[in-house]
């Protein structure tokens, strides 16, 4: 049998420092917090302690930021669009180093943190830096908001991090960002970058910590945008905490995206896809394919071709260049997968798993397949935001329609069929934000992304993602 083994990627291609700063008006300064340590979801090594932002931290940052807003919003457009497309430029340059460090931080497979993540970071930073000096002659407005304060999750950290900064920036705006406490090692690497490009002191300013920083970034009096991706639990936080302000607010929180398999689909495709939809970087993704609806006539056949491919899944060291399926970011995520997974079981749902060892340290879950499944069940309802599938069965499309919205969510969705009108037919009905058309989680920066109902407001990406960042758009 042929068998593809390149080296892995290697560690000694990004060099981690013991201690890192906070990323103040272009320096890396200490931060007034206890440190925190950053460990690799795939071996529990600490990579690196870094500085906790406290309260008084952020109204450093806050201040930098706001100084610089003078100087960056009156530049014109074409010399921000320079400064955008050297970053751009330079995380091309820097990608590997890049790739690797996320997926040491983050449990990715080196495979999508080269082949996915990085490639869209630096789209977006090109995409958004050629709208910097088009703003006016594409008739919107020209007047940025002022400092934008932006708090990310951990599932992307450097794709969150491009969605957010290089809008914000290429409208004039300047920034304070928070990444999440597991992964805050990327952003870092891009302050650097910062520093590189010359970007002027302050325009970018990156404030490491838990929670209570993120909420004193979302709370400055002087912060006039909120920009959140995470839970919806803390979604709703801000929105209340921001409610009588007059900051403007962008909130993209969860979903139970449905994947939806008709009779007519090219059924191989339709595996290929339902695999991209929940298992591609560990189902840590909030548009994630989670739920599975596939018309009833097809289920077996179906089933039994996903299990197949299941089984030649390759889960391990995210650094080796053969793995599908990294580790899970934090002992906390794993615990909340073991929890809904534990339920799905005890409420009656059949659960599936590949032969699949473990490694012995780390965090790690098979990928996981429940058939079996009612629509009553937490695991059809809940976002799990791991590698687990639950399988739902449905006649007619008007009935598919009917269960893929019968959640709180409304992200994205996926339809698979080889008839043009049927798709219309359910791209209309459907209430998600992205609807798929025989593919799954595909990307691109020219457009936007949001949700409807508990997955949040605003849209990020395209033409659409300027609007969150300008005052007025004509
Ligand atoms: O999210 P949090 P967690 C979902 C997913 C996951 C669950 C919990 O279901 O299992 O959320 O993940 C910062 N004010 N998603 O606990 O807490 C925090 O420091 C301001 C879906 O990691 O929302 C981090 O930087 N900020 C999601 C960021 O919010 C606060 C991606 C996200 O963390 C804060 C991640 C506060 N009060 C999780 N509390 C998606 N939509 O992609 C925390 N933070």
């Amino acid at each position: 049998m042929f068998e593809y083994a390149p080296a892995p990627e290697s560690r000694e291609v990004v060099d981690i420092r013991p201690s890192y700063g906070l990323f103040i008006n272009g320096e890396f300064v200490d931060g007034s917090g206890t440190p925190f340590k950053t460990v690799n979801p795939a071996s529990e090594e600490t990579l690196a302690e870094v500085a906790a932002a406290t309260e008084a931290d952020v109204d450093r940052a806050v201040q930098a930021a706001r100084k610089a807003f003078g100087v960056w919003s009156a530049l014109p457009g074409s010399e921000r669009a320079k400064y955008l497309f050297r970053i751009a430029r330079i995380i091309q340059e820097r990608a590997r180093e890049l790739a690797v460090l996320e997926s040491l931080d983050n449990g990715k497979p080196i495979k999508e943190s080269r082949d996915v993540d990085l490639p869209l970071v630096a789209a977006h930073f090109f995409y958004y830096a050629g709208w910097a000096d088009k703003l006016q002659y594409a008739g919107y407005g020209t007047t940025p908001l002022g400092v934008a304060g932006q708090v990310i999750p951990w599932n992307f950290p450097l794709l969150m991090l491009a969605w957010k900064i290089a809008p914000a920036l290429a409208c004039g705006n300047t920034v304070v960002l928070k990444p999440a406490e597991t992964t805050p090692l990327t952003a870092l690497l891009f302050a650097e970058i910062c520093q590189q490009a010359d970007l002027p002191p302050g325009v970018v300013n990156i404030v490491t910590g838990a929670g209570d920083t993120g909420a004193a970034v979302v709370g400055h009096p002087d912060v006039d945008k909120v920009a959140f991706t995470g839970s919806t639990e803390v979604g709703r936080l801000i929105a209340k905490s921001v409610a009588g302000t007059n900051k403007k607010v962008t909130l993209e929180l969860g979903g139970k995206a449905a994947n939806i398999v008709f009779d007519d689909a090219a059924i191989d495709q339709a595996v290929e896809g339902i695999v991209t939809g929940i298992f591609f970087n560990q189902g840590h993704v909030c548009c994630a394919g989670s739920r599975l609806l596939v018309q009833e006539s097809v289920a077996e056949e179906l089933l039994s071709s996903l299990k197949r491919r299941l089984s030649t899944l390759r889960l391990g060291d995210p650094l080796d260049k053969n793995t599908d399926i990294g580790a899970i970011n934090s002992a906390a995520q794993l615990a909340k997968i073991r929890e809904l997974s534990e339920a799905g079981e005890a409420e009656g749902a059949d659960r599936w798993s590949p032969a699949c060892p473990l490694p012995d340290k780390g965090f790690w879950f098979p990928p996981t397949v429940f058939t079996g499944v009612s629509q009553s069940h937490r695991i059809a309802r809940e976002e799990i935001f791991g590698p687990v599938l639950s399988v739902l069965t449905f006649r007619t499309p008007a009935e598919a329609v009917e269960k893929a919205n019968n959640t709180p969510y409304g992200l994205s969705a996926g339809v698979w069929t080889e008839k043009a009108s049927r798709m219309l037919w359910m791209a209309n009905r459907l209430r998600a934000g992205v609807v798929w058309s025989n593919t799954f989680n595909k990307f691109d920066p020219t457009s936007p992304f949001g949700g409807y109902k508990e997955s949040g407001y605003g849209r990020e990406g395209g033409r659409h993602g300027l609007e969150a960042y300008l005052k007025e758009i004509s």
